[in-house]
């Protein structure tokens, strides 16, 4: 064992426990430098776990391939280990503590001899900020180290925000033999623990993400009266400069990097969207009566496919240098490929599992869940405000689900507890980010289905309870960018023209926007709706967009009634009496 970089007596009597167990031959303890990184990239190159990408077209970029049955987070294998069931809730999959240590324990015992386990040391947020948090992960994973420098605050920084104290999450990984029956994700909240095994897939193995960040995370912001959630944080500065910080919820694979990174269009370049996160968002109550948030995060993990110039320009930039590509399709020359890069592919490519692919065949080249792993600082549109320990005032919440029937393209709920219900009910087409069927419309409670570490009923209950600590609430909203007219085309255009939807939401906000109170929650008139330079889409476009069929809305309701039948033990009844209302104003 070389000699631990940390004096936290509590740090080196964990990872002594935790070799005992796995007995590496290599204790390597990361410091987070430069020159470690260097040296870390060789040893990966060395091994074949990363490939050097063209370093003249992609600098300080490399490639790594997963197995083939490891490609996205695994659902059914995402364990909430709390004392009782009910504590995990309908929602998760519970299992027992103590027997699933002991079980754990026992596939991780001798699990990486012959291997190396690095001990990684992180900070989840800004130094300094009173909602920032420590972890430590223990892997034999290079993938997953040189990951962690990008996702999260990584090395020394981490010893001195955690001090002596014991205070850090417990994050075990081991890759073992990667075999899908051996695959677990388990979290222990009340020990702030995490044990992952036989995987590499990102959202199963950074352990500071959907583990830390969402799962263990939301268990404790609602001990303590916070909030964790799956949320992007955006800031708008309008043409006269005020700034207005927005968060929005969407499930996985649903756009929230694109809108995070926004880009508007010509009509409206006097705005300017600066990205604060694009997928967790910490957030608590301030002295002042706002909710204040900080993006945990110091890096994006995005999904390939569909990202090109148009699209996300911004996140075009941030993927040019010093990234991590997975599972994406190589060209010959060392360069990457996806679907959606470019209109046309490449005469030739090599695909995500490594043979050779030419166009016009069924199989996509790059995995649709390939994703990228790149520095927050390398986005130039990044908000300075990421990196301020007070975090930003968020103004409105937006909620928001792929649909493509049924649900208009905007509306604000009456008041927080009907916000509430409005999240509470988001649903959403599954996406290729989860294993198992693309495409079923399922109940994803504020994007959070997958990443709630406890009793949904009593998240729901924790959010009603947080108006209480706010004197200036967020306002809520409701988007879907991905309705369709009746010849299966979208109607609503998008990504840079969602800046639209945003202005007339900055505005009410402000008060400055009016709308129409309609059965779902307040619209925008036409006139409330900046259309001006628009192509191919009017006010009988939107109208469309917008419509609201009362017969798909009762089945829309009925099906609200599924999700609450299933909570019915914890389900707050002010969530019950939303339901009935709206019921009487369809
Ligand atoms: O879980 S990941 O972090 O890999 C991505 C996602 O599903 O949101
Ligand atoms: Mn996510």
């Amino acid at each position: 064992m070389i000699k631990p970089n940390t004096s936290n007596p509590a740090v080196i009597g964990w990872v002594e426990e935790m070799a005992g167990l796995c007995q590496p031959d290599r204790v390597f303890w990361c410091d987070g430098s430069e020159a470690e990184k260097a040296s870390l990239l060789e040893e990966a190159l060395t091994q074949g776990i990363l490939l050097r990408l063209n370093q003249k077209k992609l600098p300080g970029c490399y490639y790594h391939r997963s197995t083939a049955d490891d490609v996205a987070r695994s659902e059914d294998r995402t364990l909430i280990c709390t004392p009782t069931p009910e504590e995990a809730g309908p929602a998760n999959n519970w299992a027992a503590p103590a027997e699933t240590y002991q079980k754990l324990k026992g596939l991780c015992a001798g699990g990486m001899r012959g291997r190396t386990l690095y001990v990684i040391p992180y900070l989840m947020g800004p130094p300094g900020s009173p909602l920032a948090k420590v972890g430590l992960e223990l892997t034999d994973s290079l993938y997953v180290v040189l990951s962690m420098r990008i996702m999260t605050r990584m090395g020394q920084v981490a010893y001195r925000e955690l001090g002596s104290g014991p205070d850090f999450n417990r994050g075990l990984h081991c890759m073992l033999k990667m075999e899908a029956r051996h695959r677990y994700i388990a979290h222990f909240p009340q020990d702030n623990a995490v044990i992952s095994t036989s995987s590499n897939y990102g959202g199963n193995v950074l352990l500071g993400k959907k583990c830390l960040a969402l799962r263990i995370g939301s268990w404790q912001a609602n001990k303590q009266g916070w909030l964790a959630e799956h949320m992007l944080i955006l800031s708008a500065e309008s043409p006269t400069g005020e700034k207005t910080f927005v968060t929005a919820a969407f499930p996985s694979s649903c756009g929230k990097t694109n809108f995070a990174m926004l880009v508007p269009p010509p009509h409206l370049a006097a705005w300017k969207i600066r990205t604060v996160g694009d997928d967790i968002a910490w957030m608590k109550p301030g002295a002042d009566g706002r909710l204040y948030a900080i993006n945990p995060e110091a890096g994006y993990f995005g999904v390939a496919p569909g990202t090109n110039e148009r699209t996300n320009p911004n996140a075009m930039a941030s993927i040019a240098r010093d990234t991590i590509y997975t599972n994406v399709a190589l060209t010959p020359d060392g360069d990457v490929w996806w679907e959606g890069k470019t209109d046309e592919p490449p005469a030739e490519l090599t695909d995500w599992r490594g043979r050779p692919w030419t166009p016009g065949g069924n199989e996509p080249a790059a995995h649709p869940n390939s994703r990228f792993c790149a520095p927050m600082k390398n986005n130039p549109a990044g908000a300075p405000e990421a990196d301020d320990p007070k975090g930003v005032p968020i103004s409105a919440i937006i909620f928001g689900g792929r649909r493509g029937t049924t649900i208009p393209l905007v509306y604000q709920a009456f008041n927080w507890i009907h916000g509430v219900y409005i999240g509470a009910t988001m649903s959403s087409e599954t996406t290729a980010a989860a294993t198992g069927e693309v495409g079923k419309i399922r109940r994803d409670p504020m994007g959070m289905l997958p990443f709630c570490g406890y009793n949904m009923g009593q998240y729901f209950q924790h959010w009603l309870r947080m108006r209480k600590k706010l004197t200036n609430p967020p306002r809520i909203f409701y988007v879907n960018w991905f309705r369709r007219d009746k010849e299966g085309k979208f109607l609503w255009p998008g990504f840079g023209e969602n800046m639209r939807v945003l202005k007339w939401i900055v505005d009410r906000t402000h008060g400055r926007a009016d709308a129409w109170e309609a059965p779902l929650g307040w619209v925008p008139g036409p006139r409330d709706f900046d259309l001006d330079g628009m192509k191919d889409f009017d006010a009988a476009r939107l109208a469309q967009a917008q419509e609201i069929d009362v017969e798909d809305w009762r089945r829309e309701a009925l099906s609200h009634d599924e999700l609450f039948f299933k909570l019915y033990a914890d389900l707050p009844k002010e969530l019950a009496f939303q339901r009935e209302l709206l019921v009487a104003r369809l």
